[in-house]
């Protein structure tokens, strides 16, 4: 058939810009070359994109080693500003010339800028496809104030939580924390908005709370504190379907928590060199009902955000059966160790194949005006 270019594009300014390098290069090797040419465009951590060997990538690395990152490079990219045109311009000596039109892009970026909805806004503007969710789905995946609101839409449970806004806070930090009253503790005290578990405090008594919102705010002036809860994580990793065919849900994974209980916290080096999937029992210990019920509430969740793409839906299991969500992952871990690409593979989709099926995807959708 035709061949169609696919740009992946990664890096970024985040704190997952390492992650999203390694990632990338996952990616880059998966992608079906008989199908698709490959460009790949780093952002660098200060905001530059730059044309990058898509064959010659290389972002191994070595534990204690300095973590990869994109270098700063001459041949600076930027798609073309004429709405819908789809072409990208290679920058050089103040002189533009053209990289060519890009059919679909693969956006493999974290965080604020990333997976916010604002670089999916911008592939809008300029017209072209791209994998995964859409702007009001990113925006609201990356926000737990309106992620909750749209499951409580959706008629799902949503574990007790309380928001702090930036101008409840000012107002009267007091006022605010007395607002926080019918809660149980342990308390988890969260940033809205943030690309990883950065800014996060458990709780375990009112004193802790004035720190805690403060080191929150921090990341975010807007705050959640969600009572914690116990149960099993259970995950579920969701896949859109293509035209008429129907969203898949994947087997359901249990996630082994350390002995301190609920939440485990990870620095950056951990989490980045963690091997997700050996904490992953998939499929979860649970009756045949049970799995089936996670599995229709992880589409429910996948369709309250108007899920495209792909979504990792995390979920706890009570004691007294029940699934409480806890949130939903537009731009999941995705090298081929990460929760959301294991799931599949016990599910029996390989990593390459998911790769095909997110390309496929984007490319039977529209782009522009939704
Ligand atoms: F494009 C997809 F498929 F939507 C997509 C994009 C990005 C899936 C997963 C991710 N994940 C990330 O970018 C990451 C920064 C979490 C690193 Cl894996």
């Amino acid at each position: 058939g035709d061949r169609r270019t696919v740009l992946v594009l990664f890096g970024g300014v985040s704190s997952e810009h390492s992650v999203s390098c390694v990632s990338a290069v996952s990616v880059l090797r998966a992608i079906d070359r008989s199908r698709f040419d490959v460009l790949a465009v780093g952002i660098t951590r200060s905001g530059e994109w730059t044309l990058v060997d898509a064959e010659g990538l290389d972002y191994s690395f070595a534990p204690g080693a300095p973590l990869p990152e994109v270098r700063p490079g001459e041949d600076r990219v930027a798609f073309s500003p004429v709405a819908g045109s789809r072409e990208l311009l290679l920058m050089r000596d103040g002189a533009y010339s053209s990289l060519g039109v890009v059919d679909v892009v693969f956006p493999i970026l974290h965080g604020p800028w990333g997976e916010d909805g604002t670089v999916q806004g911008l592939l809008e503007l300029v017209g072209v496809p791209y994998a995964g969710a859409g702007v009001l789905t990113s925006a609201a995946g990356m926000d737990k104030d309106f992620m909750k609101r749209l499951f409580l839409g959706a008629g799902l449970e949503v574990g007790p939580y309380a928001v702090i806004t930036d101008k409840a806070w000012r107002r009267d930090p007091e006022a605010a924390i007395a607002g926080l009253e019918g809660l149980e503790y342990p308390l988890f005290v969260k940033p809205a908005r943030a690309g990883s578990s950065q800014g996060i405090t458990r709780v375990e008594d009112a004193g802790g709370l004035r720190a805690a919102i403060e080191e929150a705010r921090n990341h975010d002036p807007k705050v959640v504190v969600e009572q914690g809860i116990r149960g099993r994580e259970i995950e579920v990793a969701v896949l859109g379907g293509r035209g008429t065919e129907p969203t898949r849900a994947s087997l359901p994974g249990e996630i082994a928590v350390d002995e301190a209980g609920a939440h485990n916290f990870y620095d950056f080096a951990a989490k980045y060199i963690e091997n997700d999937a050996a904490r992953l029992s998939c499929p979860a210990e649970m009756p045949v009902e049970a799995v089936e019920a996670v599995r229709a509430l992880a589409i429910e969740a996948f369709d309250a955000l108007d899920g495209e793409g792909l979504s990792r839906v995390d979920f706890f299991l009570t004691e007294d059966g029940r699934f409480v969500i806890n949130e939903i992952n537009t731009m999941p871990g995705f090298t081929p160790i990460s929760m959301y690409p294991a799931l599949w593979g016990r599910t029996g989709l390989t990593y390459p194949e998911l790769v095909s099926e997110l390309l496929d995807l984007a490319l039977s959708r529209p782009v522009g005006l939704r």
